[in-house]
């Protein structure tokens, strides 16, 4: 038994989501009085939203994020604070602790920004990121998100499915995998100068075509009805929620439709803990702990939270279908 306070109960149980479903209705009735200005979420300054420091994002792009489709599935698990959503990170681009992120990631620019997809498909190209969220249909997305290293959240993400956009560019039948690339700038992104680093930068991902195309593979451009903070990986970031966190790339700069499995940031460091496809799976234990449980924010001394990792991170039913006859211990 731990032991749980009342005001523990007021924090994780209750405010969080309700807090979360009054702003956004609030937002929506701003929007809908044409009246984005008066929202206490809208700065003084004009053609940006300022309620944390790094939080700023056009007008056009706060605007559409508020407007997405609503979330219509029920949601069953607690949704993680936005406080520690946006303090709890991993971004090594920023350094390696929890919280060099939300300290330092003040620095990265994600306005304007463009995206480059290129490869294997009929039509690529730069583009704006206002031009191609222009194409696709913004939309909420509660998920549950498990770090390798044993932790998970529960966020509600506003993003399109990444399939969605993919299809506007016609990959050919060379087209068997997509590979995402972060930017690479030592000024906005200091711990990519640091001797010390150990990734070889940029940062990178990928997955295969047909996880790419799944619904549920979304790419985020806001979190709780609101622009996406630069700790988290603004202005745009794959999630993709069956998979370990670390797949869930930021600050995405390139999209390539390759044929062979793209190499990946994680896999390439250290390979035999953290494989290309990254599946949770509670009974393939990392090399140094166990992936049997994990602790679910926020967690303190007193309400640890753990919980029991599920297959796929609990979205099985709709994505176990992608590895039938594979050997999930051998593609890790
Ligand atoms: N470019 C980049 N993307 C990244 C990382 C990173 O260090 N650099 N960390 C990954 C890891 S390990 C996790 S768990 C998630 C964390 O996302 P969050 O900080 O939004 O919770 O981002 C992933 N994407
Ligand atoms: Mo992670």
């Amino acid at each position: 038994m731990f032991i749980k306070s009342s005001a523990d109960i007021k924090e994780n149980e209750i405010t969080p989501e309700s807090v979360y479903r009054d702003r956004r209705r609030f937002m929506q009735m701003a929007l809908g009085a044409g009246a984005l200005a008066a929202s206490p979420l809208a700065s003084s300054k004009p053609g940006f939203m300022t309620e944390t420091p790094l939080t700023s994002g056009p007008d056009w792009l706060a605007k559409q994020i508020a407007q997405a489709e609503a979330y219509d599935k029920k949601i069953t698990d607690k949704l993680t604070p936005y406080e520690h959503v946006t303090s709890y990170n991993n971004f090594y681009e920023f350094g390696y602790d929890k919280s060099d992120p939300a300290k330092h990631a003040g620095s990265l620019q994600p306005h304007p920004w463009r995206v480059e997809i290129a490869g294997h498909a009929d039509k690529t190209g730069v583009f704006d990121l206002e031009d191609l969220l222009g194409k696709v249909t913004l939309r909420e997305r509660v998920y549950r998100l498990r770090c390798v290293e044993a932790w998970s959240m529960v966020i509600p993400w506003v993003g399109f499915e990444l399939g969605e956009l993919l299809k506007q560019f016609k990959p050919t039948s060379r087209a068997k995998y997509v590979a995402f690339t972060t930017l690479l700038d030592k000024k906005q992104m200091p711990e990519q100068g640091s001797r010390f680093s150990t990734i070889d930068w940029p940062y990178r991902e990928g997955l295969r075509i047909d996880e790419a195309m799944h619904p549920l593979t979304i790419l985020a451009v806001g979190l709780y009805g609101k622009v996406l903070p630069n700790q988290n990986g603004a202005p745009l970031r794959l999630v993709v929620p069956w998979k370990y966190g670390f797949k869930s790339i930021k600050s995405i700069v390139k999209i390539e439709f390759t044929e062979k499995e793209p190499a990946t940031s994680w896999n390439v460091r250290a390979p035999n803990e953290y494989g290309f496809y990254a599946n949770v799976n509670p009974k393939v234990d990392h090399p140094r702990w166990s992936q049997a449980s994990e602790r679910r924010l926020p967690s303190g001394l007193f309400s640890p939270n753990i919980i029991d990792t599920q297959l796929f991170n609990g979205y099985g039913d709709e994505v176990a279908q992608l590895y039938s006859g594979m050997d999930l211990k051998k593609y890790y």
